[in-house]
């Protein structure tokens, strides 16, 4: 069915430029739209662009034919190895006098410790057993046994005297011979004429002691003092054979 919404007269005109009127036209509602045409031709090409930014620096470019400029020095070398020695000098001003030398104290002092020296050196050598350096003093055994007196006159015969210990220092270097050769020695204290008293060799008074506990206990019947071998003290009769141990 032909639906006619609107009546119109219309006065269309046509290419020849005649006009005609059409009456009682009915107009039809839009069609679709058609399908897009094809791309057009390229347009012109535009304007210049403004300038870009710097690019980033180039790699760096071959030697160049000028070599560059000398570097810093470097740090110091090594020492070199000494120089030979020079030729000897002229002799000096000459000094002024000395002192005779039996007038000269530390000339004196020097040679009395240097001739102690060497007769605490050969007394240890002559006896050809062990010896200990304490301080002053060389301690030296031959390893021999003997009574009281006759360490005594070995003793003196080597230069020196029955070794007695005067510290703790001294008492370990006399113990360490007694427990070497595993023999009890005697030290050089003798009982004086009243009980209990010892006494060294010059008669001067023990003030040093290592007496085992309950010693002396011999009351005048024991006049010698041996070392046990852990080093404590007993008196002691005089005619047992003990290790041979002196001092100098
Ligand atoms: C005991 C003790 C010492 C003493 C000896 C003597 C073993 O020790 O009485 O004091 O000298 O005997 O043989
Ligand atoms: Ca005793």
């Amino acid at each position: 069915m032909w639906l006619c919404p609107l009546a119109l007269t219309l006065t269309l005109m046509a290419a020849s430029g005649a006009a005609c009127e059409v009456k009682d036209v009915c107009v039809g509602s839009p069609g679709i739209p058609g399908t897009p045409g094809s791309h057009g031709l390229p347009g012109r090409d535009g304007r210049d662009g403004v300038k870009g930014d710097p690019g980033p620096p180039g790699p760096m470019g071959p030697p160049g034919d000028m070599p560059c400029a000398p570097g810093n020095d470097g740090l110091p070398g090594a020492p070199g190895i000494p120089g030979e020695c020079g030729e000897k000098g002229e002799p000096g001003e000459r000094g002024p006098p000395g002192l005779p030398a039996h007038l000269d104290k530390e000339l004196q002092a020097t040679l009395h410790d240097f001739r102690h020296q060497i007769l605490q050196t050969r007394g240890a050598l002559s006896l050809q057993g062990s010896t200990l350096a304490v301080g002053e003093k060389v301690f030296s055994t031959n390893g021999q046994s003997g009574t009281f007196d006759a360490i005594q006159e070995a003793c003196a015969r080597a230069g020196g005297r029955i070794a007695v210990p005067r510290s703790p220092e001294e008492n370990e270097a006399i113990a360490s011979f007694v427990k070497k050769y595993n023999t009890y020695a005697y030290v050089g204290l003798t009982e004086g004429p009243s009980p209990g008293d010892f006494r060294y060799s010059d008669g001067t008074p023990v003030n040093y002691t290592n007496w085992y506990p309950g010693e002396p206990a011999g009351q005048g019947t024991e006049q010698c003092v041996e070392m046990y071998t852990d080093g404590r003290w007993n008196d002691r009769n005089c005619l047992y054979n003990r290790l041979t141990i002196c001092e100098f």
